[in-house]
């Protein structure tokens, strides 16, 4: 590493005063960039470790390991942790559905598996995991139906998510709880989103806040679309954290596999976009307490097998060598 990081700023610092600057992170990018991410993030969140597949493998056998690594960790160093996440249709094991014979299980067990789950893992990181994702991607993507056809709701019916956030709240009641999407800036997701969201807090159920994913890309969704999205949900009177930021140089259909790197005008798009966003976000700091991205630098990031596997992409603010991107410069200097 030839980067000399002290003459670089500090991004979190540079966001003292609007939010926290959050990063997603696994064993591996933790533990060989450790100094780099105590420099620049104030939040972290585990990137797959706090996944049910891998918090309950099979009934009842807790694996904590890696969680409690970076809990701790986080403690050691004064940074917030978002939990990732409690109910989701993606990265929970078939036992769970199943009952002895293979079959379906039925309503009244999947509900007690389900809090089983909420309050061992919850109870476990009491006061040193101030967030959790207890729902992540409940909404149907596209249609008029309102909830993605998942074993969650075709098992426990419609208010699964209604459960979750209550087990969550007795888990822990100063948890502050967390419903968590994609595609949050699209107009039709978002009334869902929104619809959803108010029909909990109509009846009573214990949600303090939405998360917006923010995979973004250079030009989807527009500055407008995600300013409406932010308006919208933050007019329920919820709190806003931006939860898995990244900003894709490829548009979503964009299949290319060619690049090597990312091309001089995607890089001075992926600037101004960065510049443009970060000051959009920065307005609404009194609603957005806290931006996480969905890794650390362009080393390693989920998209280099999304939506095409083995592709590489360039989404963050720090490049393979964890120099500062153009875009960091930007942001930093608004
Ligand atoms: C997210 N899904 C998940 O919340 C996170 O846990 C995972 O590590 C990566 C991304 C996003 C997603 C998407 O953008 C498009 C289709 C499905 C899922």
């Amino acid at each position: 590493m030839d980067v000399n990081q002290g003459e670089i700023p500090s991004l979190y610092r540079a966001f003292k005063n609007d939010f926290l600057i959050g990063a997603a992170v696994n064993p591996v990018t933790l533990n060989s960039q450790k100094e780099f991410i105590i420099k620049h993030f104030n939040s972290l969140t585990s990137e797959n470790n706090m996944k049910f597949e891998n918090l309950q493998p099979e009934e009842g056998n807790f694996t904590f390991d890696h969680a409690d690594d970076l809990v701790s960790f986080a403690r050691n160093h004064e940074m917030n942790v978002r939990g990732h996440t409690l109910v989701w249709h993606n990265q929970t094991p078939d036992w769970f559905f199943e009952n002895k014979n293979g079959g379906i299980t039925d309503r009244q067990t999947l509900l007690e598996r389900m809090k089983s789950h909420i309050v061992t893992v919850m109870e476990r990181y009491k006061g040193q995991i101030n967030s959790w994702d207890v729902v992540n991607e409940a909404i149907a993507d596209n249609g008029t139906q309102l909830l993605r056809d998942s074993k969650w709701k075709q098992i426990i019916g419609d208010d699964f998510i209604d459960k979750a956030f209550e087990f969550a709240h007795i888990a822990d009641p100063g948890a502050e709880l967390f419903y968590n999407d994609y595609n949050e800036s699209d107009p039709e997701k978002r009334e869902k989103i929104y619809k959803m969201t108010k029909g909990l807090i109509e009846r009573g159920v214990p949600i303090h806040g939405i998360g917006l994913q923010a995979h973004w890309n250079l030009s989807n969704p527009s500055l407008d679309h995600i300013r409406e999205a932010i308006e919208r949900y933050a007019s329920l009177g919820l709190r806003l954290h931006i939860t898995e930021m990244d900003i894709s140089v490829f548009s979503f259909e964009d299949k290319r596999t060619d690049l090597k790197a990312p091309t001089a005008e995607m890089a001075a798009e992926q600037t101004q976009r960065y510049k443009n966003l970060f000051k959009l976000l920065r307005e609404y700091s009194d609603v957005i307490s806290s931006v996480t991205f969905w890794g650390v630098a362009d080393n390693y990031t989920w998209l280099d097998d999304f939506p095409v596997r083995g592709r590489k992409n360039w989404p963050l603010l720090f490049d393979r060598d964890l120099k500062p991107k153009q875009s960091f410069w930007e942001v930093v200097d608004l």
